[in-house]
């Protein structure tokens, strides 16, 4: 009887324009007279949200009465960016919205920019959440996702003198895409003490008694898939002091003051996104972070599960769990406590149960990255957890012991529990032995953590625990999103857009290589797409650019790992020569735009000198008049996922330049490619896999090989070191203060001369520079840079995420895609 009732979802421009104005008008309580583009931003978002939620309800349901195995992907870090276009496309309606609009007297672009980008993550690895995101969704995997709901995302970037300033990002005054669930809440217990009990069947039980308590409120955002009615679920936990007796009692007792403060410690701990990435400061609220939110995660995913009246030994056919880095390890910890103290399995079941339920993916190298937590903090913190990690690291060396009984140094080395002042646990190591798959994010990273880092666990557990699978990028976001009249024009060719969904399409492009009108619409977007970004540049920085100038393109987080250093330098030496030729001769070289973007950590002393640098040589080489047009230099303030929607289709070449064996994938790679740009890069994470599969002569790559790296640094160390000679020219510019007072740079230039140069900046500048003088020759041979263009798109189909995901799915989570019938 209640179906007549039911909600149905819309389909035409009248009914959307319907739903628009009653919201506007009532759920707004807004004259339709005085509808600015934010009011129209709001009603639009409330029309298409409603349109989500019957979906949602739905693929709820569905997936209840399913009773298959379900995907949890934990991450602390979800850079979802807007919403609203992405809602409009997944569900097939932004054409008709953008009329529905248009005949209200708005344009849907910037209706859409109305909208706050949601960026609770720092750089590639909460993006590349999103993007699995919408790929489970888009392939009917049962997924969810399970996160933080920060007040304040990622700061906001401002430049000033400069100078970069951090401002916070509170982000969540109107935000239509989430829905309190104040019904669904978790208890989360922190400090306290752990007592031995014996239960009535005389075996030991643990009870964690006393400390506080915070609540974890749930807030759920629907991740609509593409073209198929499944709309999976994100849940954020928001912090909340518990509404009980506790602060009832003192607000009673009169003691109001330190009610109120409890409240607001408890809300802190959902405050605020840490805005590092790549390095690990210990802090005790970033662990209060990882244990609430694990915690609340794995109470919901047990809750769910029991209701299905299944034994526990069916808990792993059921549940896959992937913990995205180790950030989310203590979930591992928490299940074995709720199987053990709360369930009262014994051990061994218990333990057999989490080996099989969790994945771990590995996301940096980079020692300073890797999580350790003293020991002393945890057991200040979470003291039954830590007594956990005491247990199952003794069981694991005591089996590590009867298999290398003659290895006297392996238990040390490969121990949980670091022997250092403090202890330390290790979160990574925690993280390999509890989970069934660990995997690296591509090849020659999954290689390298074989062979370095987790070495001694590949000899323990086998090579068959390791495996790879290459980061991707979701097509809907990052080209028909970002681009879509580079979407439309190969959807012209193939006869739709069945690409979106089916990446690999993008190869019978190749076919239509040689097609003057195919060509020629290609150029004129490509070009349409750098005017948009000049348009913004003259914006924001009031700076013109040419665009027909090539543009040369960094943007990503600020590191010395990424090596924007060795690209101002390498701009630095070509304003040099450029300054040296003969005016007459200035006719030659190719016009550049260099553009930057990107944030620093805000305790990121050296990143922000780069910064720094990189917008005093804009200044000097923007204002000189023998320049003009052939170089300009561009620091684009507050990259972000919206930004990286605007910048991605408008390059013509990016730059992917880490030092060998450093970035573990980069996703922002595939993003340029696939947006019809050629990348120059180093023999470094996906750009390997990316070159084998566009093919060589499509790509400009440099630099010394991972291999050789140690080599060099070990050279470098012990005093085998010279300055390159081009770099010591640009070197002794800055030093002469060209680019203002020397000192401002002083720390930059001796990490690379006189403190052994560790990212290899000067070993790789000779091939650098040279390697952009062939991107020059091939920028002026317009028709076979095109040539290379086309090609490399139509090649690019491997880096799908549902390829990502489909390889997880069949490889790690043994989850099939839901049967959706005829509906789908
Ligand atoms: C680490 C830490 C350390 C503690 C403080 C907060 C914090 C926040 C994030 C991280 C993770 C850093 C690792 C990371 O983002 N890795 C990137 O992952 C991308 C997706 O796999 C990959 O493409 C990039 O190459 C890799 O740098």
């Amino acid at each position: 009887a209640w179906r007549k009732y039911s909600a149905k979802p819309f389909t035409q421009k009248s009914e959307i324009e319907l739903e628009f104005v009653r919201h506007i008008e009532t759920t707004l309580a807004r004259s339709l007279f005085n509808c600015d583009e934010l009011a129209a931003y709001s009603g639009i978002a409330l029309a298409f949200r409603d349109r989500l939620i019957i979906e949602w309800n739905k693929t709820q349901q569905r997936q209840t009465f399913a009773d298959q195995k379900r995907i949890y992907y934990l991450s602390l870090e979800f850079l979802m960016g807007r919403a609203l276009d992405n809602a409009m496309l997944n569900v097939g309606l932004k054409d008709v919205a953008k009329e529905a609009l248009g005949d209200l007297g708005f344009r849907i672009e910037d209706v859409i920019s109305q909208e706050h980008d949601a960026a609770l993550g720092n750089g590639g690895l909460g993006r590349l959440a999103a993007c699995f995101l919408d790929s489970m969704a888009t392939l009917n995997y049962p997924a969810w996702g399970y996160g933080l709901r920060y007040r304040y995302g990622i700061f906001k970037q401002e430049i000033v003198d400069g100078y970069q300033v951090e401002i916070p990002d509170y982000w969540l005054d109107f935000n239509p895409w989430e829905f309190p669930r104040h019904d669904i809440t978790v208890n989360v217990q922190f400090y306290g003490t752990v007592n031995k009990q014996r239960d009535t069947q005389g075996r030991t039980t643990h009870i964690w008694q006393g400390g506080e308590t915070v609540q974890a409120v749930a807030y759920d955002v629907p991740i609509p898939g593409y073209g198929t009615p499944t709309t999976n679920n994100l849940r954020l936990w928001s912090s909340k002091a518990t509404s009980g007796e506790f602060n009832f009692q003192k607000f009673n007792a009169g003691d109001y003051e330190s009610a109120v403060a409890d409240e607001q410690r408890a809300e802190t701990i959902s405050a605020v996104l840490y805005p590092n990435d790549n390095l690990e400061r210990g802090k005790e609220l970033r662990l209060k972070q990882q244990y609430f939110w694990c915690a609340a995660s794995l109470y919901d995913i047990v809750r769910r599960f029991k209701k299905t009246k299944r034994a526990w030994n069916e808990f792993p056919d059921q549940v896959a769990i992937q913990l995205n880095d180790t950030h989310p390890t203590l979930a591992i910890v928490e299940l074995q406590r709720i199987l053990v103290d709360i369930e009262v399995l014994e051990w061994d079941e218990a333990w057999h149960i989490v080996t099989h339920t969790f994945g771990y993916t590995n996301h940096t190298v980079l020692p300073e990255a890797l999580e350790k937590w003293s020991v002393p903090m945890m057991q200040n913190l979470l003291p039954r957890h830590l007594q956990i990690i005491y247990d199952i690291n003794l069981f694991f060396l005591q089996s590590v012991e009867k298999r290398f009984p003659t290895d006297r140094d392996i238990l040390a080395r490969v121990s949980i529990i670091e022997e250092s002042h403090p202890k330390m646990v290790r979160m990574a190591y925690l993280a390999i032995i509890g989970s069934q798959k660990v995997n690296g994010v591509a090849e020659l990273h999954s290689d390298l953590i074989k062979t370095t880092i987790f070495k001694d666990f590949v000899d323990i557990c086998g090579p068959d625990k390791f495996t790879n699978v290459t980061n991707g990028i979701t097509p809907r976001r990052w080209l028909h999103q970002a681009n879509p009249r580079l979407s439309e024009l190969i959807a012209s060719k193939l006869g739709g857009y069945g690409f979106l969904k089916d990446l690999a399409l993008l190869e019978e492009l190749e076919d239509f290589i040689n097609d003057k009108e195919f060509r020629k619409s290609w150029v004129e977007i490509k070009l349409m797409n750098k005017t948009r970004l000049a348009k913004h540049i003259k914006e924001a920085t009031g700076y013109q650019v040419n665009p027909n100038a090539l543009f040369d393109v960094q943007v990503k987080r600020i590191h010395e790992y990424k090596r924007q250093q060795l690209n101002i330098f390498g701009v630095i030496h070509r304003y040099l020569a450029i300054k040296a030729m003969d005016p007459k001769e200035r006719a030659k070289p190719v016009p550049r735009v260099s553009i930057f973007g990107g944030k620093a950590a805000p305790g990121y002393w050296m990143a922000k000198t780069i910064i720094h640098l990189i917008n005093k040589v804009a200044s000097v080489i923007n204002n000189d008049p023998d320049v003009g047009d052939l170089l300009k230099v561009i620091f684009v303030a507050d990259y972000n996922v919206s930004k990286a929607e605007m910048i991605c289709p408008a390059s013509d070449i990016s730059e992917h330049i880490s030092t060998a064996g450093t970035e573990a994938s980069g996703t922002s790679n595939m993003k340029f490619v696939l947006n019809g740009g050629l990348i120059i890069g180093t023999c470094d994470g996906a750009n390997i896999e990316i070159t084998r599969e566009i093919g060589e002569q499509n790509i400009f790559l440099f630099g010394n090989l991972a291999e050789d790296v140690e080599e060099l640094r070990h050279r470098h160390y012990y005093g085998d070191f010279k300055l390159d000679m081009h770099l010591a020219k640009v070197f002794d510019a800055i030093k002469g203060g060209m680019f203002g007072p020397p000192d401002d740079f002083a720390a930059l230039l001796s990490s690379v001369e006189s403190h052994s140069d560790y990212y290899l900046v000067s070993d790789d500048f000779l091939s650098y520079i040279e390697t952009q003088e062939l991107v020059d020759e091939a920028f002026r041979n317009q028709d076979e840079w095109t040539d290379k263009c086309i090609t490399s798109v139509a090649r690019m189909g491997f880096f799908s995420s549902d390829r990502v995901i489909t390889e997880y799915a069949e490889s790690i989570w043994n989850v099939e895609q839901l049967d959706m019938g005829k509906e789908n």
